[in-house]
C-alpha cells in the first residue's frame, strides 16, 4: 500500500458505494491507466476516455505479474487510475464516473434523477449479477447444476438486451452513456474474440454468449459500440 496518503474524497457509486481516492501519490499532470493485456474492465475505461476524447498513458502489467499494481494502488486488479491530481483510483465503473464527472460533456448517464437511476440499477445488474456466472464458470467454482443455470442466464439475458436495444441505437437512448461503457468490453464476444487470448473467463463468453444467428439489434449495437473512439 502507498505509504503517503495525503487527502481523501469520496465518490458516490451505485454499485459499491463509496470509494477512495488517494492523492498524494501519483505523478501531478499525467494520467495513467494500468492494464494488463485483454482487459474488459480496462475496455471500459478506454472507451469512455474515448468518449470524452480524452487520452491517459497505458502502464502495461503482466497478466501473471500484480506486483506493480499493488505498488499504486494497494490491490491487484485492473483498471487502476492515476489522475492528472495524483489520485489513485481502483475499479473500473468508479473510474468511469470520475471521468465523467471531470469532463461532463458529451454525459454519460441521463440528466434527470429517475434516468440515472435506471442506468445505475443496470450497472448495478451487470456487475453483481450478470457477471457472477460467467466469472464462476471460469474459476471452476459452479458446480454442474451452477454452471447450467449459469449458462441459460447468460443465454436468456440475450435478449433483455436485445430488447433494450429496440427503436434506438445503445442501451438507454441513442447517445452512449454508462450502461454501453459497461456492458460492450463483455457482451462484444458474442461476435468476436481476441488473437491470443486465453483467458478463460472470455472463452465462457464466447462459447455461451454466440448470437446463433439471432439478436441482431444486439449484433448491431456490438458493432456499432466497437466502431466508438477508445482511447
Ligand atoms: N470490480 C473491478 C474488477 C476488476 C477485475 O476483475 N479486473 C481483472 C481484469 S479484467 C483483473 O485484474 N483480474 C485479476 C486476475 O485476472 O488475476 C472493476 O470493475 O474494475
Amino acid at each position: 500500500m502507498p505509504s503517503a496518503v495525503i487527502m481523501k474524497g469520496s465518490l458516490r457509486l451505485p454499485s459499491t458505494g463509496v470509494v477512495a481516492l488517494q492523492a498524494g501519490i501519483g505523478h501531478a499532470g499525467t494520467m495513467r491507466l494500468h492494464v494488463i493485456p485483454h482487459s474488459t474492465n480496462v475496455d471500459r475505461v478506454s472507451l469512455a476516455l474515448g468518449l470524452k476524447g480524452r487520452t491517459a498513458e497505458r502502464v502495461l502489467h503482466p497478466t501473471a505479474d500484480r506486483s506493480g499494481v499493488r505498488a499504486v494502488s494497494g490491490q491487484d486488479l485492473v483498471p487502476v487510475l492515476e489522475t492528472p491530481e495524483g489520485g489513485v483510483l481502483p475499479g473500473s465503473m468508479a473510474i468511469v464516473d470520475w471521468i465523467d464527472a471531470t469532463w461532463p460533456d458529451p454525459p454519460l448517464y441521463p440528466a434527470g434523477a429517475a434516468g440515472r437511476r435506471e442506468v445505475e440499477g443496470f450497472v448495478t445488474f451487470f456487475d453483481h449479477l450478470w457477471k457472477v456466472a460467467p466469472n464462476a464458470i471460469a474459476d471452476g467454482t459452479a458446480d454442474a447444476a451452477g454452471t447450467a443455470n449459469g449458462i441459460a442466464q447468460l443465454r436468456g439475458w440475450r435478449h433483455g438486451f436485445e430488447a433494450l436495444l429496440t427503436g434506438r441505437d445503445f442501451l438507454f437512448g441513442d447517445a452512449p452513456g454508462a450502461a454501453d461503457v459497461c456492458a460492450h468490453p463483455f457482451l462484444r464476444y458474442a461476435t468476436s474474440s481476441d488473437p491470443g487470448d486465453d483467458d478463460l473467463f472470455h472463452g465462457v463468453l464466447i462459447e455461451h454468449l454466440a448470437l446463433d444467428g439471432a439478436f441482431p439489434n444486439l449484433a448491431a449495437w456490438i458493432a456499432r459500440v466497437a466502431a466508438l473512439p477508445h482511447a
